[in-house]
């Protein structure tokens, strides 16, 4: 079964982007958001999230993401996390836009409170060095998502010049130390999304987020990154692999470099 139009499709090849609106509907995103916010407010949680790289000052550091929740099977966001990177909606489009069966690679959730600064421009393949394919993140908005309140920008084409290389980003207003400069002749667009929105990218679309300039909204998000079956090499941070029935995938190479999705910025005065 399709799950994307031919027109879908075409625009996801010249863009590098597809939106599924609502594919989680106000009950299930409501529950994603309690439950991570919950653990959140508890505080930073050793092994999931880590705030040694933030200032102790900034809005991040009492909500830093949170890596692998999917991993956490002690926790609430665990089961949580898990059912929704293996959620056959999300399966079916990765089907479709892979044209054969996706791997799950990585979790991670992100709260982006009010005043939090943003991610630089970067591809995530760079991190994730999927080969010989291309990695394909599904980016849930757990928040409606705007400019204003940290919402994601992309660079609709830019998946079709391959991998950048990064220069640095700017501390003031990304999170991340990697940045690339928009390539002569494109655009960074925002990207508008509702709560239960889920945009699918490949690894080489160069995108980012805004800060969060808001003075009260939120923009949390659940964001899953995968590879197709077939894929012959994955940095080894990501692994072990689940395929969508839960098991896990072997015999694929552990390539060398690569690391989580991002790399933090040393705060002032730490290690
Ligand atoms: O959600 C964000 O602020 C940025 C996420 C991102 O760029 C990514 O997951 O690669």
């Amino acid at each position: 079964m399709k799950h994307l139009s031919m027109e879908e499709k075409s625009r996801m090849e010249r863009d590098g982007f597809h939106i599924a609106r609502a594919l989680f509907n106000t009950e299930e995103i409501s529950e994603i958001r309690r439950v991570f916010q919950e653990q959140g407010d508890s505080g930073v949680t050793p092994g999931l999230q880590n705030d040694d790289r933030l200032q102790s000052n900034e809005a991040l550091a009492k909500y830093p993401r949170m890596m692998m929740p999917h991993r956490h099977a002690d926790l609430p966001v665990g089961p949580v996390s898990l059912s929704a990177m293996l959620d056959p909606r999300i399966g079916d489009i990765l089907h479709d836009l892979y044209g054969e069966a996706a791997v799950a690679a990585q979790s991670m959730f992100y709260f982006k409170p009010p005043q939090a600064r943003g991610q630089g421009l970067h591809q995530d393949n760079f991190y994730l060095k999927v080969a010989p394919a291309n990695c394909m993140a599904a980016w849930v908005a757990v928040d409606d998502a705007d400019e204003d309140n940290g919402g994601l920008m992309v660079i609709p084409g830019s998946h079709k010049l391959g991998l950048v290389c990064p220069e640095q980003a700017d501390p003031t207003v990304s999170f991340t130390t990697e940045h690339i400069p928009t390539p002569e002749g494109m655009q960074v667009v925002p990207v508008i999304m509702k709560a239960g929105d889920v945009l699918f990218f490949t690894g080489s679309l160069i995108h980012g987020s805004y800060p969060n300039t808001s003075d009260t909204r939120s923009r949390r998000a659940l964001i899953f990154h995968y590879g197709p079956a077939s894929m012959k090499e994955i940095s080894g941070h990501y692994k072990p692999l689940l395929d969508f029935e839960q098991h896990e995938l072997d015999g694929v190479l552990a390539a060398t470099g690569g690391g989580p999705c991002g790399t933090e910025f040393v705060a002032v005065g730490s290690a």
